[in-house]
């Protein structure tokens, strides 16, 4: 679909695509119609169609009559589209992606793993991302408050690695054996299918209340994480212990992570509802946007090992999902990059088709005995056959950029044609012969085990508290405040008090004051003491304070200018041309769609500038800052709008930056009367230089970005 919000301004930088391995695979599949590869309309048996508008009727010309079964042609158009649907994902339904490509910095992981893709700096390996929601349908709108899929297809030389991850690094339970309830939990509920795209419901906190091992996911999900500004602002994190094995037979566990270069921002609460309903494709539409300006996004890859020596140094379990490695005992080096540099060409066929499956790994990196993991590396074949087929990785996005080779045949939609007579092994033309772990073939670790089969988990699992406490101790004080805001929102929209009384208690086990706070706002039970001493102990790593970039920038950011007939012209080019040299876009919301006038021309004759949209067209909401430039009779006419007022004081609320200039000051000061903002009485002196104003608030980088803004500006 081609958005709103991919047009016009958003193109202005416009970069073109870049090729790789993978892209040059694709193009074996890629139809072009404006290439005009036919005359024209085919059956999908290539015989040219000479109507697509009439169903074959037997007619005398008069009267209407019945349309015929024999008419192949309807009779095709009709039957594909009635199969158009394949199921969505059982979780993670709704997502976007992106290509691009992933290169290690140097061969500094050489210690730990004998894999080219994490070890060559001379090679660039294509990437296939999928962002994620995890509760919602296909449908459901991108910023509501739920975990973010962040899964990586790596297309290796030495056959396909996926990295199937969230943007929390951990997870809501222990053993898979748990995911169908966790999952039915979540999921609207069984009897009337409410609701969408969200937890906030009784299934979901009765079970997360009585199942204390999702505590400490829980406090993720509740905090600002859950409201992500941007896929590209997130942190990544393969979740599970996975290891990797270096060319010594030595093994290490390990954990991945991907840190944004943009930094790590979330929404604020009531700007996500607002958005939800106002652009339910926002995140997929600011996807799309950044990589066609050029601003593409990238992630660092970063590493924690642990020698399998160390194993039980840890006072949890270090295959345990729902634990982190907390910095401090266990350090990120930093390996690689990846950037997302291309826009998928057609949605079906690369996002929804692209299936991921953590039993993907390549010679190098393996498995631990994470029972979370070792459970879901049956799970993802498994529902890739019930959603695409048992020949999905035949599909142009799944299937590798290496050759493939093997004696597994035939099954639904088999594409490949294999010449010979044999399919199966050993067979006397020696054809299709295992490949020797020292030539490269997958190698095991010979994990030693001595063991009794039972169904139980280590004595490490059982805590499950302490980490919650971690995170909650880690945050700043207005990140705690959003938590105790999303607790409340959420189990305020459960009508059974069995529900919220459990979770409320539960609470009180992680920490005290949240407890009493989220009992009070929702009825639940108020506690007296805390249930148990808080540890005390916190840690930077954990707060996304920490995550804010070294160095704030504007670069795609979708910036406004606020205008009415009567504005500064000259500030408003300098300042779209300071915007776009920043890397930013910069949007005109005006009076109407279509042309604006400044100061100096009539309404309705004069050359105008371009609005973008009119003031209802894109609200504040959508936006990181906007800016409203001086004009004596713009100035006064936002002020005479209620509707321009509101886009204002709803900005203020969501904490963004506000820049003004000359009037569009006074504006601010008199019409929109910003509450707690006192304007020094600088703004307007010479101190200044000329009358720019700026206010900036919460969101500490937007802020900097909008001064810095004005800054340019004022250099013009
Ligand atoms: Fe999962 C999809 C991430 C536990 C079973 N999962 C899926 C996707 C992501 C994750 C990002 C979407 C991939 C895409 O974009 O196509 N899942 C996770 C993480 C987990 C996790 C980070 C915890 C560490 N998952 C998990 C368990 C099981 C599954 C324990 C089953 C035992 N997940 C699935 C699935 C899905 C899936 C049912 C649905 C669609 C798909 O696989 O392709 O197999």
């Amino acid at each position: 679909m081609a958005s709103a919000a991919v047009s016009g301004a958003a193109k202005q930088v416009f970069a073109a695509t870049t090729e790789n391995a993978k892209i040059a695979d694709l193009q074996a599949d890629m139809i072009d119609p404006a290439a005009k590869p036919t005359k024209g309309l085919t059956t999908d048996h290539g015989v040219y169609i000479s109507d697509t508008d009439n169903w074959l009727k037997a007619q005398d010309g008069v009267n209407t009559g019945p349309s015929l079964l024999e008419d192949q042609i309807a009779r095709e158009k009709i039957t594909r589209f009635d199969h158009e649907r394949i199921p969505e994902r059982v979780v993670h339904a709704r997502g976007a992606g992106a290509h691009g490509y992933f290169k290690v910095y140097s061969d500094a992981a050489a210690k730990y793993t004998y894999a080219p893709v994490l070890t060559d700096p001379s090679r660039t390996t294509p990437v296939f991302v999928r962002f994620s929601t995890v509760q919602g349908s296909r449908g459901s709108a991108d910023t509501v408050r739920d975990v973010r899929g962040f899964a990586v297809k790596f297309y290796t030389q030495e056959g396909n690695w996926d990295i199937v991850g969230n943007n929390i690094p951990v997870f809501f339970i222990q053993d898979a054996i748990k995911f169908p309830d966790f999952v039915h939990a979540v999921k609207p509920e069984p009897h009337n299918e409410v609701p969408q795209g969200q937890s906030a419901h009784n299934n979901f906190w009765d079970f997360v209340g009585l199942q204390p091992e999702s505590a400490h996911m829980v406090m993720w999900a509740m905090s600002d994480r859950a409201i992500p500004r941007s896929y590209r602002m997130m942190q990544g994190f393969g979740v599970n212990t996975y290891t990797l094995l270096n060319s010594k037979g030595e093994r290490f566990f390990v954990k991945f992570h991907w840190l944004p270069e943009l930094g790590v921002h979330s929404l604020v609460w009531d700007e996500a509802l607002k958005i939800a309903g106002q652009d339910p494709d926002f995140h997929r539409k600011d996807l799309q946007e950044a990589i066609e300006n050029g601003a593409y996004p990238k992630w660092k890859l970063a590493i924690q090992t642990i020698p399998e020596a160390n194993e039980h140094d840890f006072d949890f379990d270090i295959l345990d999902a729902t634990k982190v490695w907390p910095e401090e005992l266990v350090p990120l080096e930093v390996v690689g990059e990846m950037t997302l540099n291309r826009t998928v060409d057609e949605y079906f066929p690369e996002t929804e088709q692209v299936a991921f499956c953590t039993a993907h790994v390549v010679p190098g990196v393996g498995f631990s005995d994470d029972p979370l993991l070792q459970g879901r590396n049956f799970s993802y074949f498994d529902t890739q056959i019930s959603r695409l087929g048992v020949n999905w990785q035949e599909l142009p996005i799944n299937r590798p950029v290496c050759p493939v080779l093997n004696h597994n045949r035939d099954g639904a939609m088999r594409h490949k044609i294999t010449k010979g007579t044999v399919n199966y092994w050993p067979n006397r033309k020696e054809v299709g012969p295992p490949v020797p772990t020292k030539d490269g073939g997958y190698a095991e670790f010979m994990q030693k085990i001595n063991a009794i089969k039972q169904r139980v988990r280590t004595p490490k699992f059982q805590e499950h508290y302490n980490q919650a406490q971690l995170f909650y101790n880690s945050l700043t004080d207005y990140e705690k405040a959003h938590v105790v805001n999303a607790f409340s929102f959420e189990l305020s929209h459960c009508d059974d008090p069995v529900v919220y009384e459990t979770y409320s208690k539960l609470l009180n086990n992680i920490d005290f004051d949240l407890a009493k706070q989220v009992a009070i706002n929702v009825g639940g039970v108020v506690p007296e003491k805390p249930a148990r001493q808080n540890h005390g102990q916190a840690t930077q790593t954990l707060s996304q304070l920490y995550y804010a970039p070294k160095e704030p920038t504007i670069a795609s950011r979708r910036i406004a200018i606020l205008l009415a007939d009567g504005f500064n012209l000259k500030e408003v080019l300098a300042l779209r041309a300071a915007l776009k040299a920043g890397g930013a876009t910069s949007w005109i919301i005006g009076p109407r769609r279509g042309k604006v006038y400044p100061a100096g021309e009539q309404v309705g004759s004069g050359e105008g500038i371009t609005a973008d949209h009119h003031y209802e067209g894109q609200r504040s909401t959508l936006f990181d800052a906007f800016i409203i430039p001086s004009g004596a009779k713009h100035a006064q006419t936002l002020a005479q709008n209620g509707r321009t007022v509101h886009w204002v004081r709803e900005a203020f609320g969501h904490c963004k930056a506000i820049g003004a200039i000359g009037e569009g000051v006074a504006f601010l000061r008199e019409a929109v009367q910003l509450p707690g903002v006192s304007f020094a009485a600088d703004l307007n002196s010479d101190s200044v230089t000329t009358s720019y104003g700026v206010v900036t608030t919460g969101r500490y980088d937007a802020g900097t970005a909008a001064a810095d803004t004005l800054k340019i500006a004022q250099g013009e």
